[in-house]
């Protein structure tokens, strides 16, 4: 059973967002920070950190056009040097004044069509460097009731989606992201997991739904979606974070590690951890107020503890209390995993990896920040202001 558990704990791995490593805030405000890296090539190397004191975390998500850079062929070479790859490529189409009343779904066929092409781009630059995931996410929607058809928005967004997904190669996908509300506040043209799954559903295959954990209203029963998905097959990915009131986009597992446990449980339940099982665990955070990369070195095992727990649920025990209709044996058994204190586990399987047993600490005394500082002046915002 332990070994089991070291096993998956060791196979486990979690994709960081670049942007996560640039300056960020809220609309109110963006508090630059020393140190943070100018380029793309910098924020590799930041995540190369990450990865250096955790072990699982070798990859490295791309928001395009934030990360835009001349060759990403030689970015992917960088990267390698730094001993980490490229990961899933975002697009972006919520950023240009085109956009005002939508992407893909605009009423404008020019509009559409030049946020299409984007969408393509992302597809062609994936398989520039070998990257399986496409991941889109659309600011799109109305502020106002009657402001455009809510129906013909669906068979514009319908169509593009078609476009890119034709675009594929053989082994990629395209991830489809929805969030209940923001920046649209009326309706917004994927706002929700049904939503993104019948999207998906007449796609194909290659198609399958994100769940950003902060992108729910208040109370969403998330773990049930991720069940529910997993089921049928449609789940490709997550982008993990917490959030207190909306779209925080805080530390995961920091405002509800009993929420990260219970969908980790759901994972492990079907299986879903191994790599060849495709789903990608991302992280989708800012730290605006805390330093960035400790910020993300937290956030990993925050994911590892969560899972940790959830590998080690007495599955026989569960089973046998749920077939017997034990409404509290089965909560008991539940939360006996939840309750074990799996840091002393989580040390050892560093160790066993050849780590530092404390990565915060590590990483702290490793001097990394001191030279950063040091050498980066004119640190760029992660390129949002939220
Ligand atoms: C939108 O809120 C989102 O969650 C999407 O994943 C974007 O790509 C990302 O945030 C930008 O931070
Ligand atoms: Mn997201
Ligand atoms: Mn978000």
């Amino acid at each position: 059973m332990t070994d089991a558990v070291r096993a998956a704990l060791r196979g486990q791995r979690i994709e960081l967002p670049s942007w996560a490593f640039g300056n960020s805030g809220t609309r109110f405000k963006v508090f630059a920070q020393q140190g943070v890296p100018r380029t793309p090539y910098e924020k590799i190397e930041d995540a190369a950190q990450v990865h250096r004191y955790t072990g699982v975390a070798p990859t490295v998500a791309l928001h395009i056009p934030w990360d835009k850079v001349e060759d990403y062929t030689h970015l992917a070479g960088f990267a390698k040097e730094h001993g980490v790859g490229l990961g899933t490529i975002n697009a972006n189409v919520f950023q240009d004044n085109d956009y005002m009343l939508g992407s893909v779904t605009n009423p404008d066929p020019a509009v559409r069509r030049k946020a299409t092409d984007h969408l393509l781009e992302c597809v062609e630059i994936a398989a520039a460097v070998g990257v399986r995931d496409v991941k889109l996410w659309f600011s799109d929607g109305t502020n106002y009731p009657g402001q455009d058809s809510i129906r013909a928005r669906q068979d514009r967004l319908a169509e593009a989606l078609q476009e890119t997904y034709d675009a594929l190669g053989e082994d990629q996908r395209l991830l489809l992201e929805y969030k209940l509300f923001e920046p649209a506040f009326y309706t917004t043209d994927v706002p929700d997991w049904g939503t993104a799954y019948a999207h998906c559903l007449r796609l194909g295959d290659k198609a399958q739904v994100v769940i950003d954990t902060g992108h729910h209203a208040p109370g969403t029963n998330i773990e049930f979606i991720v069940a529910f998905l997993l089921r049928e097959a449609k789940l490709g990915a997550f982008d993990f974070n917490s959030r207190f009131y909306a779209d925080d986009d805080l530390m995961v597992g920091s405002a509800d590690p009993f929420q990260l446990f219970r969908i980790m449980h759901e994972i492990v339940l079907a299986d879903a951890l191994r790599q060849e099982a495709g789903i990608a665990f991302m992280l989708d955070q800012c730290h605006n107020i805390e330093p960035k990369i400790p910020a993300q070195i937290r956030s990993v095992m925050n994911v590892q503890e969560a899972t940790a727990k959830a590998l080690l649920v007495d599955h026989d025990a569960l089973a046998k209390a749920q077939d017997e209709g034990d409404v509290l044996g089965a909560n008991a058994v539940f939360m006996d995993a939840y309750n074990t204190d799996v840091r002393p586990l989580l040390a050892e399987v560093r160790q066993e990896m050849g780590l530092d047993p404390d990565p915060v600490t590590a990483y702290r005394d490793s001097g990394y920040a001191d030279k950063i500082v040091a050498e980066r002046v004119g640190g760029q915002q992660a390129g949002w202001g939220a």
